[in-house]
């Protein structure tokens, strides 16, 4: 894949999509014998269903970058795809959430702000308070909260609202995600509700603020300090969680002790909690308001400016699956016409209905099979394979519905300034022969 024509094609593409199509594809969409053969050979094989293809569609493969992804090198992780150093950021490839609970080696990691120095001493001293609108103010121990509420453990799904972000077009600033920025370990803590209980809200507690321990880049102010409806605070699967598959959460997940927010973007979720303050009015720390984790409510011109006053707050993630037996990019061997595949979809607070594949360009899909989840908010495996008519290249796509109907769209929709909610059509490459 290294001839001058071939580079010269995915050059274009990554330089001027729009005249590489038009080259590859002819300007009313019908297909050009030699541009459709050059495409073939910057993939690496022809393309039986080039005739399915939408005009002006990229293929997956041409889609990335030159040269692999920097990978992670950190004790006690996987070799996470890293997006930023500083702060650090890094996403699971998605053929490393292959297991049914994410082990805490493959966890992805989005920090904002200096990573703060491990505390010294017992854990279980570490504090947390809950303040604001309340009866009685709490000032609790780690070992406090453990022996005075009921502790429960839960699959829960954890996904940074940026996830899917890199399919945004035109491109938006941000972490450039693919569909990594998710994990769904088993949580242990006690339910938010029962300690906000137990401090007593008021009549007038309508939203949360959340406070950790790290400081910005800046180390002016907090990295982030997010909140939230006090309903998504009271739903029995908000935790505040100490122990993450039955371990000590690790300190680059924000131990010894977090929120975890489930279906929500995960910058709801603080590490290295400290603090919840319960409020009248929305909270006003770092990444709220303005077009922070804010969408949308009604589309605007992509790539146009705005202050996202009439945007709403992302609450519930969009519905979106990923594939994870086979990584985007393999290479099956010549003759292979049944390939088996697994992944995993979920959708914010609701389950997911079905999950669809194609391997046509979207030009036929059929069902496979979905697993119910192990509890509400943990993700669900989906399973099932399907049947190539040749060798050649192949696009194998995957498209979950949620429980109220709405399906994953064909790319990138509801644009907005900072990249939230993306959950494209899940599409990976595979060769055959
Ligand atoms: N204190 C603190 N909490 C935080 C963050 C942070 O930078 N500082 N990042 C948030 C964001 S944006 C996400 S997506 C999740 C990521 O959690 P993880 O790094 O454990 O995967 O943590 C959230 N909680
Ligand atoms: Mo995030």
């Amino acid at each position: 894949m290294t001839t001058g024509r071939e580079r010269s094609l995915q050059e274009l593409y990554r330089d001027d999509p729009e005249r590489a199509d038009a080259l590859a594809w002819g300007r009313r969409g019908s297909l050009k014998g030699a541009a459709l053969a050059a495409m073939g050979t910057a993939l690496g094989a022809g393309i039986p269903f080039a005739g399915r293809m939408p005009s002006g569609l990229l293929p997956a493969a041409l889609a990335q970058g030159q040269g692999g992804p920097q990978l992670l090198q950190m004790d006690g992780k996987a070799p996470l795809i890293v997006l930023g150093e500083r702060p650090l950021v890094a996403e699971t490839p998605e053929h490393l959430l292959d297991d049914d609970v994410t082990p805490a080696d493959k966890v992805f990691i989005r920090n904002n702000g200096q990573i703060p120095e491990a505390a010294a001493g017992d854990p279980r001293s570490w504090k947390i308070a809950v303040t604001g609108e309340v009866a009685t103010p709490l000032e609790l121990t780690l070992g406090e909260l453990e022996g005075r509420f009921e502790v429960v453990t839960r699959r829960l799904q954890m996904e940074c609202g940026g996830n899917g972000r890199s399919a945004f077009a035109p491109q938006t600033s941000g972490n450039q995600w693919g569909n990594g920025a998710i994990s769904c370990a088993e949580w242990t803590g006690v339910r938010l509700r029962d300690v906000l209980r137990a401090a007593g809200i008021r009549d007038t507690a309508r939203f949360t603020g959340h406070h950790g321990a790290d400081s910005h880049l800046s180390a002016q102010g907090e990295a982030i300090s997010r909140g939230m409806r006090i309903a998504k605070a009271m739903d029995e699967d908000t935790l505040i969680a100490f122990r993450m598959n039955g371990q000590a959460i690790p300190h680059i997940n924000g131990a010894p002790v977090r929120l975890i927010v489930p279906g929500w973007p995960g910058s709801l979720s603080q590490k290295w909690f400290t603090r919840i303050e319960v409020l009248a009015e929305p909270h006003r720390g770092r990444g709220m308001g303005g077009t922070s984790y804010r969408v949308p409510v009604r589309p605007i011109v992509p790539g146009s400016r705005n202050n996202g006053a009439d945007f709403t707050d992302l609450e519930s993630m969009p519905v979106r699956s990923i594939l994870t037996n086979l990584a985007h990019g393999t290479r099956l061997p010549t003759g292979t016409r049944e390939v088996p595949l697994r992944g995993k979809a979920w959708a914010g607070d609701l389950t997911v209905r079905a999950v669809d594949v194609s391997v046509d360009f979207g030009a036929s899909w059929q069902p496979v099979q979905v697993g119910a989840p192990a509890n509400r908010h943990a993700w669900q495996v989906w399973t099932g394979s399907v049947r190539l008519p040749s060798d050649g290249y192949f696009e194998i796509w995957h498209r979950a519905t949620d429980s109220e109907g709405r399906m994953q769209p064909h790319a990138a929709a509801n644009w907005n300034p900072q990249g939230y909610g993306a959950n494209a059509i899940g599409r990976a490459a595979v060769l055959v022969g």
